[in-house]
């Protein structure tokens, strides 16, 4: 047989070649589209029913008995670290966290990047939307509202917080950026979810969504704003090589991992402990000339080994919130969206952004500040208020406020 029959039987019936190959490959090799890995684990898990099936038959290693995230949470609930509607909510995040995830991997095949209705859809904060924006937003927004429990949900796609409707209303305040960082979308670069739950202080009967809303209505919503100090739980869902939750519920900060095998989050980062000092820093350092003279010593300090810990540091921007903040969390360092010349407050939003992921780096032990003062005590005046986002490692952190100090004092003089 010639290789150009080969070739012409490729282009001509490519179907017919692949349907031959992949039965003759089950006919000789039955297990040959598992891995030689996966097939060492069944081989050996067989091996060990046989061995153990005097009993009740039953084989059970451990990794078939996970902690998931719903077992996770209702621990927490049992223990009294956690109050009991927290369950609802936390399922239906996962549920959209889940669909949102299936979305983004995707995107690609169903026609799902780019902008939404031609670039002409600008959301409050004069930003274009896209498409993954707007579906994002009405998954958790769906999601939370049938979960019975919510009362207000403030979004970055939204203009104003919405109510729930009054039949599904409950006593809690969800706020979340539905898809951060994607704007790197199209490039399948990671994203993710960004959410905070607090409790409701004032009660918002209001019908009707954001349409009708009455001067006296808008003021009710605006009360629900609420520093981070106060959130019940915060977390975030990243989307990227794996798909992880990364929660806390007040007790320390948590990473599970999807398993598209069983479609569950399971636990695998217990109790996440930030590192008291990294190597790296994480700013978009394009901004260098618009920022003020104290951090650009700071980071100039970094780059030459002449800081406290005579290190030099490396650089790692993302340009994705929530993967900048997970690589911190997991190898410690410094990540700021500082503000500059242009953007005084810089980028990101307090209530939605920045206020969950301190609470998160907070509760794994590391700090987050505006510069001045601690975004988890920080107020919020409007619900799409920026703040000024530094954050990590204990020691880093530390060494950029002694360093903003000073330099006050010096002006002082
Ligand atoms: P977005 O919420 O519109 O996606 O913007 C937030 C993102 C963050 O994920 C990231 O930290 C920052 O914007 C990146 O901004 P820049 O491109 O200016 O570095
Ligand atoms: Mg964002």
């Amino acid at each position: 047989m010639s290789p150009c029959w080969v070739t012409s039987s490729w282009v001509v019936a490519p179907h017919i070649t692949r349907y031959y190959l992949l039965n003759r490959n089950r006919e000789t090799k039955p297990y040959s589209h598992v891995s030689p890995i996966r097939t060492s684990i069944l081989a050996t898990i067989t091996s060990q029913q046989d061995a153990s099936s005097n009993g009740a038959g039953l084989f059970l290693p451990s990794q078939d008995s996970p902690t998931t995230l719903t077992r996770f949470v209702l621990e927490n609930i049992r223990s009294s670290k956690a109050p009991e509607d927290i369950v609802d909510l936390i399922s239906s995040i996962q549920f959209a966290c889940k669909k949102i995830a299936s979305l983004v991997s995707r995107a690609g095949i169903t026609n799902l990047t780019g902008l939404f209705n031609e670039g002409k859809s600008i959301n409050i904060q004069g930003e274009e939307q896209k498409k993954l924006d707007v579906l994002s937003n009405q998954v958790l927004k769906n999601a939370l509202k049938y979960s019975g429990k919510m009362g207000v949900i403030a979004s970055e796609e939204e203009d104003v917080p919405v109510t729930v409707d009054e039949s599904f209303s409950g006593t809690y305040v969800a706020v979340f950026d539905p898809l951060d960082g994607s704007s790197n979308l199209d490039a399948a670069v990671a994203t993710g979810t960004i959410f905070g739950i607090f409790k409701q202080e004032v009660s918002c009967l209001i019908e009707d969504m954001a349409d009708n809303i009455e001067p006296s209505q808008l003021h009710c919503l605006a009360s629900t704003l609420q520093p981070g100090s106060r959130l019940l739980a915060a977390g975030y869902c990243m989307y990227s090589s794996s798909t992880m939750m990364v929660l806390s519920l007040g007790h320390g900060t948590h990473g599970f991992t999807l398993d598209p095998e069983v479609g569950e989050f399971v636990l695998t980062h217990p109790y996440m402990k930030i590192p008291k000092r990294g190597q790296i820093y994480s700013f978009n350092e394009a901004n260098y000339h618009q920022w003020d003279p104290v951090l650009q010593e700071y980071i100039e300090n970094l780059k030459s080994g002449k800081n406290r810990s005579g290190k030099c540091y490396s650089l790692r921007y993302i340009g994705s919130l929530v993967a900048d903040v997970h690589r911190t969390l997991l190898y410690g360092g410094v990540f700021g969206y500082p503000g500059d010349k242009k953007n005084p407050n810089g980028k990101l939003r307090l209530l939605y952004e920045c206020a969950p992921m301190s609470y998160l780096i907070e509760q794994a032990g590391g700090k987050a500040t505006n510069g001045k003062q601690r975004i988890l005590d920080i107020v919020p005046n409007t619900t799409h208020e920026r703040q000024p986002l530094i954050l990590g490692s204990e020691e880093d952190v530390d060494e950029l406020m002694h360093v903003y100090t000073k330099y006050a004092a010096k002006l002082q003089v």
